[in-house]
């Protein structure tokens, strides 16, 4: 990509608002910039793209395809502007022209196509992709409501609709004429043909175009971009200008309306499926504009009969939302392109790898039968098949599992089981942490790991440096490049170098100075977000993800509590002050969490006003937490809480995103956590609480006491009475149900019985941060060892570990 310089942006910015806008500069808003600045990047992009399809088409490289219901790509001016190499000199240019550079960035609406960790994870993956040369691309959807925008109003979470498409996407590209038909229902019709083999026609289906609508990749100044194509559902017109008799005329509207639905917005539980039909429209909708893309790709591309496939597609799913792609690539290679069933099977069983995210049992979805034979009957019928064949195939030849079949059928009990599917289709199933990976062997996927062993293994996540460290906090990127060059950029593992400064008192300074600046520009955005002001001295404890009871915001605040309550008996106490930081969404229908954000917002509301404890203690929920916030609390952040109930939290990836900024994690053995301590060990992080196997040993004796604890522990006991007597809510019974879930089922996730230790480890934190030469030690050692959670270096496991995908340098 060619260079340019600031100036010559500058003249190019003024001729694009001339003669598209007829704007001078004077007259140009923020957003008029921001246009102009796009369409500057989205021309440089254009030719590196068309490049890269050429280079892929001529190399008859093998592709991998990450099917996806979520990309959480965020904001893309930046990230575009960096991997184009052009982010310094557009800053320059821009504040040359009298514009704030964040304001003219912050134009751009967050692409919130993702719930949460999942989402974010397939969009740091396309990220290492394109900047490690791998010809690798997303399928997704074009969502035209995002995840919710989130309003804290008296304390309680509001859902408003993120219609982030009302103005113009400059990223994307229609393309109309590769649009894909996808059937729904309809009657599906069996033949014998003269070879005596099967044939079966589809009549009277419902009828969708699915739309591509294209999103560039730009590798990291590397001139490689791959493709994010997200698909948009539209009515089907067979006869093109057929004037329509009147009387149709509202029928085909209402009709239309409800084909446009099935892109209309991404369902906002990231653990909880709600069976609704309208995702399982979904699903098919983006496997089966997938498939049937993949394959004509592959035919135009590939000169080779379709048994070869699997030498030059890999499709990875996921989590199981995918998983009906495996049916819907037997229906498309049997009554597409005439392959027999084991010759199908034989394909898409070599070209399916399945990602699992979670261990959660209320998480893993199912569809009722009858949901799926009326929606998709050709699909059930599939999927019916391959689940008697597998039955079969164990009663026969795996005798001794025979007992196992009614937990392993992928139709039991009325419903499809999609996990089950996924194994059984796929090559390759991993999970997104070692000991994640571990409880599904163990426990969760047992059988199957019985049943093929071969076929588990492990894929720690990552997180893309570039995003998260280089443009997320250019303060700490260009310190890292002072001390040990530019090399880490490229190659994450090499900030290992860092650990030969970690006895530089000077250069600790400045890394120090640095994450000051950061915590001050921080504070700024909370004061004018939130009238708050925050000591950018106090420490800045940290705890952003979506709201789970098994994350434990819950644990959080009670120890916020706790401090409060020490305050207030005693206002002289010596402590230093504290900022706790919050940003979650809660599912819309889960009662609960949206208990537990009010509970934070009410405590806040008390704390932050309260003169006693006013200097000491600050409590901040930051609504609508999302990509861009990410990016401005991450590196600001000294405390890092990954406080999960150990076992749940497959992995995390928060948590690597703010150790490679520097935070200390206070966090429990799981998921990833687990990882980050096998790097930075006991002195550079602070680990507390029951271990996995503790938990899952109290689960199989039916829990511990939590009625117990709350009788011996005052502390606890204030802290409960308090939320049930009314003392943080405007009526009596504002926390009942915190409180009462605690206390009658028995505190689930352990809340009480992790308690104590966590706040022994919350003073060890203070005693630790009072040293603040072997602090910064600690700071420096965990950005040393964070390259290991490039996505980079996950990337390059999935392709020699389970893609055999090969990178395509000049
Ligand atoms: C999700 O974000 C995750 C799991 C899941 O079942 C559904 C959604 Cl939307 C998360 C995990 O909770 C988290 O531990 C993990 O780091 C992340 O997926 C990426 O693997």
């Amino acid at each position: 990509m060619q260079p340019y310089t600031a100036d010559g942006l500058k003249d190019e910015i003024t001729r694009r608002l001339r003669v598209d806008e007829g704007l001078s500069t004077h007259e140009a808003s923020p957003k008029d910039i921001y246009y102009a600045l796009a369409a500057i990047v989205h021309g440089e992009i254009m030719p590196a793209w068309k490049k890269t399809q050429q280079k892929h088409k001529e190399k008859k490289a093998k592709q991998v395809y990450y099917l996806s219901m979520e990309f959480l790509i965020g904001s893309l001016i930046k990230s575009n502007l960096l991997n184009c190499g052009m982010l310094g000199q557009t800053t320059e240019a821009l504040k040359e022209m009298g514009f704030y550079p964040e304001e003219v960035f912050g134009q751009e609406q967050d692409a919130a196509l993702g719930n949460g960790g999942l989402g974010r994870l397939a969009a740091c993956f396309l990220d290492s992709l394109s900047s490690l040369d791998y010809p690798g691309h997303g399928s997704g959807i074009r969502y035209r409501y995002g995840l919710f925008e989130q309003r804290i109003i008296h304390g309680n979470q509001v859902e408003l609709p993120d219609y982030w498409l009302k103005d113009p996407y400059p990223w994307e590209n229609r393309k109309e004429e590769e649009a894909i038909l996808i059937h729904f229902r309809g009657d599906v019709h069996m033949f014998k043909k003269n070879d005596g083999s099967l044939e079966f026609k589809y009549e009277n289906t419902d009828k969708v175009m699915a739309v591509p609508y294209d999103i560039p990749v730009v590798g990291y100044q590397n001139s490689t971009v791959n493709t994010l194509r997200l698909w948009s559902a539209e009515p089907y017109f067979p006869l093109e200008g057929d004037a329509t008799q009147d009387e149709d005329f509202y029928h085909d509207l209402e009709h239309q309306h409800s084909i446009e639905q099935i892109t209309g917005f991404l369902y906002p539980d990231d653990s909880s499926p709600e069976g609704k039909e309208l995702r399982l429209k979904q699903q098919y909708f983006l496997v089966s504009s997938s498939v049937q893309n993949i394959i004509r790709q592959f035919k135009d591309n590939y000169q080779l009969p379709l048994s070869r496939l699997p030498e030059k597609v890999v499709i990875q799913i996921n989590d199981t939302h995918p998983s009906l792609g495996i049916p819907e690539m037997m229906r498309v290679l049997m009554d597409g392109e005439n392959l027999g069933w084991d010759a199908a099977w034989k394909v898409t069983t070599k070209v399916f790898a399945y990602t699992n995210h979670t261990t959660l049992s209320e998480a893993l979805e199912t569809w009722p039968v009858g949901m799926m034979e009326s929606l998709l009957p050709r699909i059930y019928m599939i999927i019916h098949e391959i689940n008697e064949r597998f039955c079969q195939d164990i009663w026969f030849n795996r005798e001794e599992m025979r007992d196992q079949i009614p937990r392993m059928a992928v139709i039991a009990d009325g419903q499809v089981h999609m996990a089950r599917l996924a194994i059984i289709g796929s090559f390759s199933v991993n999970g997104v942490a070692r000991i994640h990976t571990e409880i599904l062997k163990k426990q969760e996927m047992r059988d199957f790991y019985v049943l093929s062993p071969g076929k588990f293994n492990n894929k720690t996540n990552g997180i893309t440096h570039r995003r998260w460290l280089l443009q997320a906090n250019p303060r700490l990127a260009d310190l890292i490049t002072e001390v040990i060059g530019p090399n880490w950029i490229r190659r994450p593992k090499q900030l290992i170098s860092l650990m030969k400064y970690t006895r530089d008192r000077p250069l600790l300074e400045k890394f120090s100075a640095a994450k000051q600046a950061n915590k001050q520009a921080l504070a700024a955005f909370i004061h004018q977000r939130t009238g708050i002001a925050v000591d950018p001295n106090s420490i800045f404890d940290v705890q952003i993800k979506r709201l789970h009871e098994y994350k434990r915001q819950l644990l959080n605040i009670f120890h916020v509590i706790h401090l409060y309550n020490e305050l207030k008996d005693n206002p002289q106490l010596d402590m230093i002050p504290r900022t706790f930081i919050f940003g979650a969404k809660a599912a819309p229908s889960y009662h609960l969490a949206k208990e537990i954000i009010k509970l934070i917002n009410t405590v806040a509301s008390i704390v932050n006003y309260d003169k006693d404890v006013k200097d000491k203690l600050k409590v901040i929920f930051l609504e609508n937490y999302n990509v861009s916030l990410a990016e401005k609390i991450i590196p600001a952040a000294d405390i890092s809480e990954q406080i999960s109930t150990a076992s749940k939290e497959a992995s995390g990836t928060g948590n690597m995103k703010m150790m490679m900024n520097g935070a200390l994690t206070l966090g429990t053995m799981d998921g990833a956590n687990i990882e980050i301590h096998d790097l930075v060990g006991d002195e550079n992080m602070f680990i507390f609480g029951l271990t996995a196997e503790q938990v899952m040993d109290y689960y199989r004796h039916g829990g511990y006491s939590a009625t117990e604890i709350y009788n011996t522990d005052d502390r606890v006991k204030r802290i409960l009475d308090q939320l049930k007597l009314g003392e943080f809510g405007s009526q009596e019974i504002e926390f009942k149900d915190i409180y009462y879930n605690i206390l009658s089922h028995n505190d689930p996730y352990f809340v009480l019985k992790d308690f104590e230790p966590y706040m022994e480890t919350h003073e060890i934190v203070e005693r630790t941060y009072r040293d603040s030469f072997s602090w910064l030690q600690k700071s420096v050692t965990n950005i040393a060892y964070s390259g290991k959670f490039s996505s980079d270096h996950t990337i390059q496991q999935y392709a020699t570990g389970i893609w055999n995908l090969k990178q395509l340098k000049e």
